[in-house]
């Protein structure tokens, strides 16, 4: 497969060749690998580096992967969530990084042309070409439900994806059915894998995910033939190895028992823990708590006040409805040793203020209240957000100012 790799790129242009013949800044192009660097800070060769400088020059020398994008039943927004970045030259670097041979939201042509542009790319690039799939294939009755050019989904992957040399699922769609297939899944929508088993497949879900990821796998596989180490569900390690609930800038609020308990309340404009809203973060494999959309910091769904749904899990996402509190099987509850992260107010007597001093009293207190607010909330079987901020004492969000790390809204 290298050897391949390292022919056809005689033959095609390479990174550095391409943004010098469009007038691509080479400041635009160290933003980018710094992007990527953050994307993939290990578990990625193109990566491994100590520079952006390093990286460029590394990257420079690739030949632009060929790119066969394929749409099955989605709704895009992979693909928009690669596109629409902040700063409109980056979705334009992109395209210049890679080279996309087609792809049906972005070619001009339709109808017979884009049908031929299709052939044409899919003979050219035989067995070279990364095809990437967004969307899942419907399988029921003949896989009718859709059809590309007049051939049904299903027939349309066994062809081309049997002539690429590697494929991408983008998406949950793509990686396992996704929305698609939630129930009562109309179409018996799956994902590639399920289809093409002995392929090389790298799934990367996400509703949508994080389109560095995508260029990691895209770069790593077109600088030297192969594919990042990846889980038993075949994402990418580096990508999907840790845990939201891991690094989220609200853990803090978790750990003390601060809870929102209605969008809008108190907590919530505080930026507490979103878990009694139905957070999945603590059973969601993803990168998105450190590595954030649209190059803007804090834009992800925690980081704008909603809870995580689980987008990159099979079993969770379509699967588990919104508002169900998750299990917390993967972490033990809070030690009663945490310091708190908020004070509390109260009037300390002064029989203790002569036992053990004011200090200690009010450490003491305050440690023992924030350990029983997590254990209401444990026992606590009312449905998340009908209570009232403030009902529960123990949860009082007009209790002091917040210190930890979690930024108010
Ligand atoms: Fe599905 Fe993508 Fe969600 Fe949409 O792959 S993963 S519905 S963001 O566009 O297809
Ligand atoms: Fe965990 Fe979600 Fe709370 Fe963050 S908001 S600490 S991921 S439960
Ligand atoms: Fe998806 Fe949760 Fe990230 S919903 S985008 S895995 S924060």
């Amino acid at each position: 497969m290298l050897s391949s790799l390292v022919a056809s790129a005689t033959a095609l242009e390479t990174i550095d060749e391409r943004l010098l013949r469009c007038g691509i800044s080479r400041r635009s192009f160290l933003v980018f690998c710094s992007t990527l660097m953050i994307a993939a800070p290990y578990g990625l060769a193109i990566t491994d580096k100590k520079t952006p400088e390093e990286v460029a020059a590394g990257l420079g020398k690739v030949a632009r992967p060929s790119i066969i994008w394929l749409h099955f039943q989605d709704c895009t927004g992979c693909t928009e969530s690669l596109l629409q970045t902040s700063h409109p030259d980056f979705g334009d670097l992109i395209l210049n990084v890679i080279s996309l041979e087609y792809h049906e939201t972005l070619m001009a042509g339709s109808g017979l042309q884009a049908r031929q542009a299709l052939d044409e790319a899919v003979q050219k690039y035989a067995g070279k070409y990364i095809l990437v799939v967004e969307g899942s294939i419907p399988t029921k009755d003949q896989g009718i439900y859709m059809k590309l050019a007049g051939r049904p989904a299903l027939e349309v992957l066994a062809d081309i994806g049997g002539k690429a040399a590697a494929i991408v699922a983008i998406g949950s769609c793509a990686s396992w059915g996704g929305i698609p297939s939630a129930d009562p899944d109309p179409t018996g929508a799956v994902g590639v894998a399920d289809l093409l088993p002995n392929k090389s497949i790298v799934n990367i879900p996400g509703c949508p995910p994080n389109p560095y990821t995508l260029l990691g796998v895209l770069l790593q596989y077109a600088s030297d033939g192969t594919l990042p180490e990846a889980d038993e569900q075949r994402r990418p390690k580096f990508a999907f190895d840790r845990d939201i609930h891991e690094h989220c800038p609200r853990r803090a609020h978790f750990d003390a028992g601060n809870f929102v308990k209605q969008y809008g309340d108190e907590g919530h404009r505080e930026g507490w823990c979103l878990y009694e809203m139905g957070c999945k973060g603590p059973d969601t494999h993803a990168g998105c708590s450190t590595r954030h959309f649209n190059e803007i910091p804090d834009v992800w769904p925690i980081g704008i006040g909603a809870p995580c749904i689980g987008c990159t899990e099979k079993s969770v996402a379509f699967r588990v409805p919104m508002f169900e509190v998750v299990k917390l099987h993967t972490i033990a509850a809070p030690p009663t040793a945490y310091a708190p992260i908020t004070n509390t107010k109260g009037i300390i007597s002064p029989l203790a203020t002569g036992l053990v001093g004011i200090g200690v009293g009010a450490a003491v207190g305050a440690g023992y209240v924030a350990s029983r607010k997590f254990s209401k909330v444990q026992d606590d079987e009312s449905p998340p957000g009908s209570k009232s901020p403030g009902s529960d004492s123990g949860s009082d969000p007009g209790s002091g100012p917040v210190s930890g790390p979690g930024a108010p809204l």
